[in-house]
């Protein structure tokens, strides 16, 4: 059957579950930022893997081959996110989490967010609507403003800006490979062992596997966010909800890949379709 596009009936099944998850993708962020395009996504067109060869970027072999390059395109992955700020898609799914505020979903209700993005601008989504609420959110593709030490692991949340001086001002000239020293690039506090960002790149794990296999599992209503649904496991998520009789409900500028097994279609952007249908 075709997917509805009908908000009064969405409104009432949203009102009657009981577990409810989204599943956020780089489309929740295009509207977010202070260019006119926002924050690029992957694969729509001018999207950052059209001009940059993803796996000459996001893979753990791309980073030892060319650490200068790689911290090139996440340092301006990095400043563009420290200057864009939540829009109303990430404040609509941050209300959820506050159900007292909501009329829309039950009591009773447990929503969870499960973001592929790494822009932190959910988490912030969240302190603006509720400060002192830790929000169920799982970044399962790590965060741009951490680091990972290549030599003792350790972990950091790092906002700085520029993370290290060598990088300052590459991001205008993202084209221009600039080959800083290596000895120049972020070092760890610790042990001054290179410094990798905390991002899962392909063929890496991602994070909170268990915890979000369990919501999956429970879950009888799934919001599929600004997504292509194309990154696994992230994509498969949709399709295990849908077989064991949970609802799905789309939210996509256009067709995407869950959309045969949708129950709900809300076509359009999604700064606007998140607070028209959620609030
Ligand atoms: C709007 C909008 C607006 C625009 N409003 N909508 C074959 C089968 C199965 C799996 C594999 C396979 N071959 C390889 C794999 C594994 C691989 C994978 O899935 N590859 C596929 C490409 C096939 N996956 C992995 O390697 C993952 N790890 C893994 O599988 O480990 C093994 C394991 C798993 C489980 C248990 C044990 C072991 C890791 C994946 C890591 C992904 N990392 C990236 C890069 C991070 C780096 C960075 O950010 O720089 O994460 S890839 C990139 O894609 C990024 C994103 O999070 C991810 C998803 O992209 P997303 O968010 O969907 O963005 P787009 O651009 O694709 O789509 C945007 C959508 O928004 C579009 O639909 C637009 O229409 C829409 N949109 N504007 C609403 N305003
Ligand atoms: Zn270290």
């Amino acid at each position: 059957m075709a997917p509805l596009n009908d908000t009064e009936l969405f409104r009432s099944i949203l009102r009657k579950s009981t577990n409810i998850v989204a599943i956020a993708g780089a489309g929740l962020s295009a509207a977010s930022g202070l260019s006119t395009s926002g924050i690029p996504t992957f694969r729509d067109a001018g999207g950052l893997w059209r001009s940059h060869d993803a796996m000459s970027l996001a893979t753990p072999r791309a980073f030892f081959k060319d650490p200068s390059r790689v911290w090139q395109f996440y340092h301006y992955r990095r400043e563009t996110a420290l200057k864009a700020a939540p829009n109303p898609g990430h404040l609509a799914l941050a209300l959820l989490s506050v159900p007292e505020h909501l009329k829309i979903i039950a009591p009773e209700a447990k929503f969870t967010l499960v973001t592929q993005n790494v822009d932190g601008l959910s988490a912030r989504a969240s302190k603006q609507v509720s400060p002192l609420r830790e929000p169920e959110l799982f970044e399962m593709h790590g965060r741009l403003f951490d680091t990972i030490c290549t030599v003792c692991n350790d972990r950091k949340a790092n906002f700085n800006s520029p993370i290290c001086s060598a990088l300052a001002g590459t991001e205008d000239n993202l084209k221009n490979d600039s080959n800083i020293p290596l000895e120049d690039l972020p070092r760890c506090s610790k042990c001054a062992g290179l410094l990798r960002p905390g991002i899962v790149w392909f063929e890496e794990v991602p994070h909170h596997l268990e915890e979000i296999k369990k919501i999956v599992d429970d879950a009888d209503l799934a919001l599929i966010v600004g997504t292509s649904s194309t990154v696994y496991p992230a994509a498969g998520y949709a399709h295990e909800i849908a077989e064991h009789g949970g609802t799905v409900a789309v939210f996509n500028i256009q067709r995407s890949d869950n959309d045969d097994l949708a129950h709900f279609l809300f076509i359009g952007p999604c700064a606007t379709t998140l607070p028209h249908v959620l609030l």
